[in-house]
C-alpha cells in the first residue's frame, strides 16, 4: 500500500487531475465526508487528509510515504530529511513582503508579521536589514492595519486580499509551487511502485508543457 499525504484546499484540488493521470481517483469526497483515509480507484493506493504544514511531519516520519507540499510550507518546516523529486508545478503563488499602500520604504528596523519564522528571519538578514518578526497564524493582512507590524511575509497569488485591505505587495521573496516529497526510507524499500508513480507523474507534467 503507498500512502500520498495531500492537505484539503486548493493543492487538493490541483492534485486530482494529476492523480487521475495516473489512475488515482478517491472514492470519498472528503468536502463532504468526514473520512481522513481516502481510499482510491487503486487498491494500492490511498489518501490522507491532512493540514497542509502536518504533510512534511506525516512524510517524514514514513506514516505516509509520500506528500504534496508547498514549497513555502518545505522550507519553514526544514524538510532536508525528505527527498524533493518533482516540482508539481501547482498550487503556484509568490512569498512576498507587502505593507500599507502609503507606508514608506523599509529603512532600519522593521517589524514583519508572519507565519513564515525561519523563511523571514534569513530572508531579512541577508539584506542586512534587523527585523523583528511577530509570529501569527494567520489574518497578516491584518498586522499593519492595527500597527502590529510595518509590514507582513505572506503568500500572495491574486492580489486581491492584499488590495482589499489597503496594503500592496513591495518585495518578491520567491516564487512558490508545490513540490512532490517523499519519505526516504520508503525511497528504498517500495522503490518500484513509487518510481512507476514519479514517472506517470512526470509523463503528464511534460504534457502540459
Ligand atoms: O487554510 P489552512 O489554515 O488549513 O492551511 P493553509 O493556508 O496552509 O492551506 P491552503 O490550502 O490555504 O494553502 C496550502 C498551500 O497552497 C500553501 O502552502 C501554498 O503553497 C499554496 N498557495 C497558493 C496558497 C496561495 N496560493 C494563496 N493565495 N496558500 C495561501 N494563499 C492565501 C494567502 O495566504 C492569502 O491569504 O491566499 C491569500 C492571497 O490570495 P490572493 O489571491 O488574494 O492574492
Ligand atoms: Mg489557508
Amino acid at each position: 500500500m503507498l500512502t500520498i499525504a495531500v492537505s484539503k484546499g486548493r493543492i487538493y484540488e490541483d492534485a486530482l487531475p494529476l492523480l487521475a493521470e495516473a489512475g488515482i481517483t478517491p472514492i470519498d469526497d472528503p468536502l463532504t465526508c468526514r473520512k481522513l483515509i481516502l481510499r482510491t480507484t487503486r487498491d494500492d493506493v490511498q489518501l490522507v487528509i491532512i493540514r497542509a504544514t502536518d504533510v512534511p511531519t506525516f512524510v517524514e516520519y514514513g506514516a505516509a510515504d509520500m506528500g504534496i507540499a508547498g514549497k513555502d510550507i518545505l522550507l519553514e518546516h526544514g524538510a532536508e530529511s525528505l527527498y524533493e523529486p518533482l516540482d508539481l508545478n501547482i498550487a503556484c503563488c509568490r512569498l512576498m513582503t507587502a505593507a500599507h499602500k502609503d507606508a514608506p520604504p523599509i529603512a532600519g528596523r522593521v517589524r514583519v508579521a508572519t507565519k513564515y519564522v525561519k523563511i523571514t528571519q534569513r530572508y531579512f538578514a541577508g539584506l542586512g536589514i534587523q527585523a523583528e518578526i511577530i509570529k501569527l497564524y494567520g489574518s497578516m493582512e491584518l498586522a499593519p492595519l492595527v500597527g502590529l507590524s510595518d509590514c507582513i511575509v505572506d503568500l500572495v497569488d491574486t492580489g486581491n486580499t492584499l488590495k482589499a485591505n489597503d496594503l500592496e505587495p513591495r518585495d518578491l521573496i520567491m516564487n512558490i509551487s508545490s513540490r512532490l516529497v517523499v519519505n526516504k526510507a520508503a525511497m528504498k524499500m517500495k522503490h518500484q511502485a513509487i518510481q512507476t508513480l514519479l514517472d506517470q507523474f512526470e509523463k503528464t507534467l511534460a504534457k502540459r508543457g
